[in-house]
């Protein structure tokens, strides 16, 4: 059992196996977004710059299946809005998703760290909007009347993930970190346990599978989210 008391901060990190019993595709599983589409062409600067298009399909694609109603939070997003709302301490959540679904499974105090898919930004103006439709090379910005300077408002490889230093001082005073739902391939996230260990935090993994870093972590517990999630905010909240 992670020892922490009910005044210490927890921070938490999700991946994309979170999403994956509501539907979503994760990127590394056999039937995972990477094995249909090649990484390098729809999420990097440089494949947005060789073929706009086709990273607008790609992301216009995964904005629609979203906004799909069959497409719901599921039992783990509910469960981590439950240990927010009934924690005494802080729960700070970083997702590495650009889905909604942790909002619209309660979660407030959340930090998405590779951005939005219901978000895009104007490379000329800078400002970012809220977009549930197409975008393409096309889109006027409403802020600026600039022609297809509107991209996705996500991050791409080689490029800065959102408020890191929030994240990092979060990880140097939290008390328990737990991962959820990730390969932890892609860094900097991959590398968040190590900081967080380091500042003397219990560690976590719930996963489907022992990820790349699971050695990194004081306890591994195996299974689908929407079982062990519930099942270990259950166990934090009874020792709070
Ligand atoms: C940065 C876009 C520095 C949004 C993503 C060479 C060149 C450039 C950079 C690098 C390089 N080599 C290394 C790097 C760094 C690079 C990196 O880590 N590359 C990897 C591939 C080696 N990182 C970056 O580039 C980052 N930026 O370093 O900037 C910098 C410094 C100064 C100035 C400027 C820049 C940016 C990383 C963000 C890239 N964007 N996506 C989108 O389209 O969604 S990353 C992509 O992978 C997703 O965002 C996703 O969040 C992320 C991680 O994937 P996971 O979420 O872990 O998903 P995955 O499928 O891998 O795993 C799912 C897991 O769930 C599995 O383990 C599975 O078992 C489990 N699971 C499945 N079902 C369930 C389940 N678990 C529980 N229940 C279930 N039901």
């Amino acid at each position: 059992m992670a020892s922490t008391r009910p005044d210490h901060r927890i921070v938490i990190l999700t991946g994309a196996g979170i999403s994956k019993e509501s539907g979503l595709d994760t990127f590394r599983d056999a039937d995972g977004i990477w094995a249909k589409v090649r990484l390098e062409d729809v999420a990097t600067p440089e494949g947005y710059q060789r073929n706009p298009r086709l990273v607008h399909d790609f992301y216009n694609a995964r904005r629609a299946n979203l906004a799909n109603p069959s497409v719901q939070p599921n039992a783990a997003h509910q469960a981590l809005a439950r240990l927010e709302r009934d924690w005494p301490g802080e729960v700070l959540l970083v997702t590495q998703n650009i889905d909604d679904l942790h909002e619209r499974g309660g979660s407030r105090n959340l930090i998405h760290m590779h951005g939005e898919l219901f978000r895009v930004t104007c490379t000329a103006c800078g400002v970012i909007r809220e977009e549930r439709g197409e975008i393409d090379p096309d889109t006027v910005c409403p802020s600026c009347q600039t022609v297809g300077t509107t991209r996705p408002h996500v991050v791409w490889f080689g490029e800065m993930p959102l408020e890191m230093e929030r994240i990092y001082e979060a990880l140097e005073t939290c008390r328990l970190f737990v991962s959820i739902g990730t390969s932890g391939t892609v860094y900097p996230a991959a590398g968040f346990v190590q900081a967080a260990a380091l500042a003397g935090a219990s560690t976590v993994e719930l996963n489907m599978e022992r990820s790349v870093g699971a050695d990194l972590f004081d306890e591994h517990i195996q299974g689908p989210a929407t079982e062990t999630v519930p099942a270990f905010v259950d166990r934090l909240l009874a020792a709070s």
